[in-house]
C-alpha cells in the first residue's frame, strides 16, 4: 500500500503571496493543494506545518474522505477559514495524486463533463466611468461573455475593485491601507455606472456587480431595487453574511440576484442562505471551503435548492485553485458562472497549469490529476513579503467593512 512520505509547504511570493502543499506518495506520485488566504498565509502555513504535515505521513493517500474527517472533527476546534484552508490544502493535493494514480484528469472522477465549458467573467473597472466603459469594451473584445463592473466612487479616494495596472491586487501594503468609504456616495454613484454600461453594451452579455460587504440590509434592498433594469446576473456580497436571515430583509425587496460565499468557509455557513433560497449563487471556493471533498457538499445541497455556483476565483487564490475549481465546474450539475482573473506572469512561472481560456469560457487540463505543476525552484526567486488587505473607514473615522 502506499503511503504519504513527505508534505511540504511553500511560501513565496511569485505576483503575489501564496502557500501551496505538495504531497508526495511512497510511490513517488505528487499532489499540489493551494493554502492561500490573503493577508494570513503565514497562519494557515503554521497550522500546517505544525499540526497537519506530522499527522499526515504514514496515512493511506487514498482515503481522501476519511483524511478529511480526521482533520476536521480531530482538530476538535471546527471551522474557520484557517483551518478549513489547510483542510482544502490537503484534500485538493490528496484528489490530485488520486487523479494521476488512476490516470484520470479529476473532473472523470467527479462524474466526468455535464457541459462543454466553463463560463467566466472577466474584472472591468475604471477610475471613473469613462475609463469603466473602456475596459469593459476591452473584455467583450477578449471574448468574455460576463463582465463585473467596479467603479471608483467620486470624492471618496478609496474604493473597492478598482485594478491599478495589468493586475488586481487589494493586498498591496506592508500594513493595512486605510480606505475612506461612504455608503451614500456608493448608493448615489453605482447604480449611474451600471446603467452607463448597459446604455453603452446593451443586454447580450451578463453584467455583474461586487457589493463587497458593504451595506446593510434596507440599504441592500434598496439598492437592488434600483438597479433591476440593469439585469444584473448577480450584485455579490450585498451585506455582510455571518447573519444568514439578513438576506431574507433584501429578498423581500428585489429580484435582483444575489451572490455569496467567498468569505464563507463550511456548508454550515451558508447552511440556511441556500436551502431558504435567499441567495442564487454559492461562492464558496475549493481553498477556503474545506477543498473538493466539502465544496461538493455544498454545491449538492445548492442543487437540491435551484441554487447554482459561482465560485470565488480573485487571483489571490492560486492556479491550483483555479484548475480544481474548474474540474468541479465542468462536472456539477448546478454550475452558474466562474470567477476568472489572469494571474500575473510570475505567477504562471511557478504554476504551470493545463488549464485554457477561450470564447469567454475555460477548460480543464486533461492531464491525470489537477493538470498544475509547482516549480519550486522558481518559486525561489520570488520570496514572501508579508502583505495585507486594506481596511475601511468611514468618514466619521469609524472601522467599515473593507
Ligand atoms: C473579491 C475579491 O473577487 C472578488 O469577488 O471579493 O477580490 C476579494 O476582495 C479578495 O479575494 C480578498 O482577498
Ligand atoms: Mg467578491
Amino acid at each position: 500500500m502506499s503511503t504519504i512520505e513527505r508534505a511540504e509547504v511553500f511560501v513565496a511570493s511569485p505576483g503575489r503571496n501564496f502557500v501551496t502543499l505538495r504531497i508526495t506518495t511512497s510511490d513517488g506520485v505528487t499532489g499540489l493543494g493551494d493554502a492561500t488566504l490573503n493577508g494570513r498565509e503565514l497562519a494557515v502555513a503554521a497550522y500546517l506545518r505544525e499540526h497537519v504535515v506530522p499527522l499526515l505521513v504514514g496515512r493511506d493517500p487514498a482515503r481522501i474522505e476519511d483524511t478529511w474527517q480526521y482533520f476536521y472533527r480531530g482538530a476538535y476546534w471546527r471551522r474557520g477559514p484557517v483551518t478549513m484552508t489547510a483542510i482544502a490544502a490537503v484534500d485538493t493535493a490528496l484528489w490530485d495524486i488520486k487523479g494521476k494514480v488512476a490516470g484520470l484528469p479529476v473532473y472523470q472522477l467527479l462524474g466526468g463533463r455535464s457541459r462543454d465549458a466553463v463560463m467566466v467573467y472577466a474584472h472591468a473597472s475604471g477610475t471613473d466611468v469613462p475609463s469603466l466603459l473602456d475596459d469593459v469594451a476591452r473584455f467583450r473584445d477578449l471574448g468574455y461573455r460576463a463582465v463585473r463592473a467596479q467603479a471608483a466612487v467620486p470624492d471618496v479616494g478609496g474604493t473597492y475593485g478598482v485594478r491599478k495596472g495589468s493586475v488586481y491586487e487589494p493586498a498591496a501594503s506592508a500594513l493595512p491601507d486605510e480606505q475612506p468609504w461612504s455608503t451614500e456616495a456608493y448608493l448615489d454613484f453605482a447604480p449611474t455606472y451600471l446603467e452607463a454600461v448597459r446604455d453603452r453594451f446593451g443586454f447580450d452579455f451578463h453584467l455583474l456587480h461586487d457589493v463587497h460587504h458593504r451595506l446593510t440590509p434596507i440599504e441592500a434592498a434598496r439598492f437592488g431595487k434600483r438597479v433591476e433594469d440593469c439585469r444584473l446576473f448577480w450584485m455579490e456580497d450585498p451585506t455582510p453574511a455571518e447573519d444568514q436571515e439578513a438576506f431574507r430583509l433584501i429578498r423581500q425587496h428585489t429580484t435582483t440576484p444575489i451572490a455569496v460565499g467567498e468569505a464563507l468557509t463550511s456548508i454550515w455557513d451558508v447552511q440556511r442562505l441556500i436551502t431558504e433560497q435567499l441567495i442564487d449563487y454559492v461562492r464558496t471556493t475549493v481553498v477556503h471551503a474545506g477543498g473538493i471533498t466539502h465544496l461538493r457538499r455544498i454545491f449538492d445541497l445548492a442543487a437540491l435548492h435551484q441554487v447554482r455556483t459561482g465560485s470565488h476565483g480573485a487571483t489571490d487564490l492560486s492556479p491550483v485553485t483555479l484548475a480544481a475549481a474548474v474540474h468541479l465546474d465542468v462536472a456539477v450539475p448546478n454550475f452558474g458562472i466562474q470567477e476568472y482573473m489572469e494571474h500575473a506572469p510570475e505567477t504562471m512561472e511557478v504554476f504551470r497549469s493545463g488549464v485554457r481560456f477561450a470564447d469567454g469560457a475555460l477548460q480543464p487540463s486533461e492531464a491525470p490529476g489537477l493538470g498544475v505543476e509547482y516549480d519550486e525552484k522558481a518559486a525561489e526567486r520570488f520570496p514572501y513579503e508579508g502583505r495585507y488587505l486594506p481596511v475601511a473607514r468611514r468618514l466619521d473615522g469609524s472601522v467599515h467593512d473593507w
